[in-house]
C-alpha cells in the first residue's frame, strides 16, 4: 500500500462526514441561477462540478488546497540545491491538503520510482506506434496500453464494496502519475529519437530528472555534470510549475477526466479521455500558437527589434482580426501567476536569449496596447505567453510535443481529484440538455 494511504484515509473519513451532513442540510439551497447565456455559452461561469483539489480565482490565479502558487513555491519541498517545487511534494499536497515531511517525501519518491516501471509488453506496444503519429495520440494510446493493469477495474470486477472504491483508485492514480513520464518519454523517443535507444529509469534521479533524461537532456561529461544537474532540474521543474498540474475542474481536460470517471471507469480510461480533450487546439495547443506569434515576429523584425516594433506588430495583428495569443483569460483578471513564475525563472536562469527577452518586452508593451482596444476583459499575459520560449531555450523545439508535457503535469491534478471523487461517492454526471426549441419555450414559460 502507498505511504500516503494512511494520511489520506484519516482525511477522507473526516471529509466524508462533512460532505454527507452538508448535502443533507443544504441539498435545496440555491447558489446561483442558470441563464440562457450559460446554456448557449459553453456553461461558462456556471458552478456545476464538485472538485476537491484546486480552485481558480480571478485575481490570485490557481489555488491548490487553498494555497496560491506563490505560497506553494515558498513552502513546497525542493530538490537539494533546487529552487522550484518538487512535483512529488505537490502531488502529496493535492491528495492530502498538506506537504509531506522529509521522511514522507523520501519514501513517496521511492514509491513513485517503483510504480514508474512499464512492462516489456507495454513498452514494445508504445514503441510500435507509427513515428509520424501525433505525440498526443501516442500519449493517450500509451496510457491505454497500461490500462489492463488497472487495480480498480480488477477490484470492481471482483465485487469490491463501494466504500472502498477510493483505495484502488488511489493505487491506479499513483501508478498513472508515476508512469506518465515514462510513457511520454517513450513517445518522445519514438517521434524524435531517430532510433536512439530509450534510456532506462535511473534510481539515483528523481521523478522530474528521470523525465528530462528520457527527453535526452543530459550530458555525460563529468566536469559539466554539476552545472548541468542544476540546469536540468531547473528546466524540468519549470515544466511542472508552469504547465501547472491542476486548474480546477471545469477546464476540458479536468472535466473530461472527471466525467468519464463518474461512470466508474478506471483512472486510466478517465485520464486518457482527459488527454484527448487536451489535444484540442483551443486547450492544450495554445502555447504553440503563442510561440509561433513570437517566431513570426522575429522573422519579420530580426533580433534587433524595438518596443515600437512590438506595438506595430500588435496593431497589425488586431487589424487583421486575430487575437494576440498568450494574453487574456476567460476567468483570470490579472497577470497569470504562472506567467510570473516563468518570468522569475527566466530572470534567474536565462540571460541573453533574444526570444526570452522578446517575451519580457511584450509584457511591457502588450497589456497597454490591448487595454486601448477597450474591449478586452483582461489584457494581461497568461501561462502560454512565456512557456514556449523557455522550452525553446532548452532546445526543446518539437512543437507538437509541448502538449504532452502539459499532459504529464496535468496527471497529478486530475488523478488526485479522482481519488477524492470516489472517496466522496460522487454520482454519475447527467446534466439535462435542451434543443433550441425547448430553450425558446422555456424563455416564454411555456
Ligand atoms: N487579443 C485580441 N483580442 C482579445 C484578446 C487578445 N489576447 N483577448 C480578448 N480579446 C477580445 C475578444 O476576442 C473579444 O472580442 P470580440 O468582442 O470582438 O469577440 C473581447 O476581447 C472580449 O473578450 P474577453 O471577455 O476579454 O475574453 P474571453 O473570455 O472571451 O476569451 C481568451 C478569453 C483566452 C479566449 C481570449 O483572451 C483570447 O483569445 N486570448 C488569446 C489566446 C490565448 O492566449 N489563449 C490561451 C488562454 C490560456 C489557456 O487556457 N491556456
Amino acid at each position: 500500500a502507498s505511504v500516503v494511504r494512511n494520511k489520506l484515509e484519516a482525511k477522507i473519513v473526516e471529509q466524508q462526514k462533512v460532505f454527507s451532513a452538508f448535502k443533507k442540510e443544504h441539498g435545496n439551497t440555491k447558489i446561483g441561477e442558470i441563464t440562457v447565456g450559460s446554456v448557449c455559452g459553453g456553461m461558462r461561469g456556471m458552478a456545476g462540478i464538485l472538485y476537491e483539489t484546486s480552485k481558480l480565482h480571478p485575481i490570485q490565479g490557481i489555488n491548490y488546497r487553498e494555497k496560491d502558487l506563490y505560497e506553494i513555491k515558498e513552502q513546497a519541498p525542493r530538490a537539494e540545491g533546487g529552487r522550484e517545487p518538487l512535483p512529488e511534494g505537490v502531488l502529496w499536497l493535492l491528495l492530502t491538503g498538506e506537504f509531506p515531511n522529509e521522511q514522507e517525501l523520501k519514501e513517496f519518491q521511492s514509491e513513485l520510482y517503483q510504480r514508474g516501471h512499464l512492462s516489456k509488453d507495454e513498452e514494445r506496444l508504445i514503441q510500435a506506434f507509427p513515428k509520424d503519429m501525433h505525440p498526443m495520440t501516442q500519449f493517450s494510446m500509451g496510457v491505454m496500453a497500461c490500462q489492463p493493469n488497472s487495480k480498480y477495474a480488477k477490484a470492481y470486477r471482483d465485487g469490491v464494496h463501494k466504500s472502498k472504491y477510493w483505495e484502488t483508485t488511489l493505487e491506479d492514480a499513483l501508478d498513472v502519475c508515476a508512469k506518465v513520464p515514462r510513457i511520454a518519454g517513450l513517445v518522445f523517443n519514438n517521434s524524435y529519437g531517430h532510433g536512439k535507444p530509450m534510456p532506462d529509469q535511473d534510481p539515483s534521479l528523481d521523478y522530474s530528472a528521470n523525465y528530462a533524461r528520457y527527453l535526452g537532456i543530459e550530458d555525460k561529461n563529468f566536469s559539466e555534470l554539476m552545472r548541468l544537474y542544476l540546469v536540468l532540474h531547473a528546466y524540468i521543474y519549470f515544466i511542472f510549475i508552469n504547465f501547472i498540474s491542476d486548474h480546477e475542474g471545469g477546464n476540458v481536460s479536468a472535466h473530461a477526466t472527471h466525467l468519464v470517471g463518474s461512470t466508474l471507469a478506471d483512472p486510466y480510461l478517465s485520464f486518457a479521455a482527459g488527454m484527448n480533450g487536451l489535444a484540442g487546439p483551443l486547450h492544450g495547443l495554445a502555447n504553440q500558437e503563442c510561440l509561433r506569434f513570437l517566431l513570426d515576429f522575429q522573422t519579420k523584425y530580426g533580433t534587433k527589434w524595438t518596443e515600437h516594433d512590438i506595438r506595430d506588430y500588435v496593431r497589425d495583428t488586431l487589424a487583421s482580426g486575430k487575437v494576440v495569443p498568450g494574453y487574456g483569460h476567460a476567468v483570470l483578471r490579472q497577470t497569470d501567476p504562472r506567467f510570473m513564475c516563468e518570468l522569475e525563472f527566466a530572470n534567474h536562469y536565462i540571460h541573453d536569449d533574444n526570444l526570452v527577452n522578446l517575451v519580457k518586452a511584450c509584457y511591457r508593451v502588450i497589456p497597454d496596447a490591448l487595454a486601448q482596444t477597450g474591449k478586452v476583459s483582461n489584457p494581461w499575459p497568461n501561462v502560454d505567453a512565456g512557456s514556449g520560449a523557455l522550452l525553446m531555450h532548452y532546445g526543446l523545439n518539437q512543437f507538437d510535443y509541448y502538449t504532452v508535457l502539459f499532459g504529464v503535469s496535468r496527471a497529478l491534478g486530475v488523478m488526485s481529484a479522482q481519488v477524492w471523487s470516489r472517496a466522496l461517492g460522487l454520482p454519475i454526471e447527467r446534466p439535462n440538455s435542451l434543443t433550441l426549441n425547448h430553450l425558446m419555450k422555456k424563455v416564454k414559460n411555456e
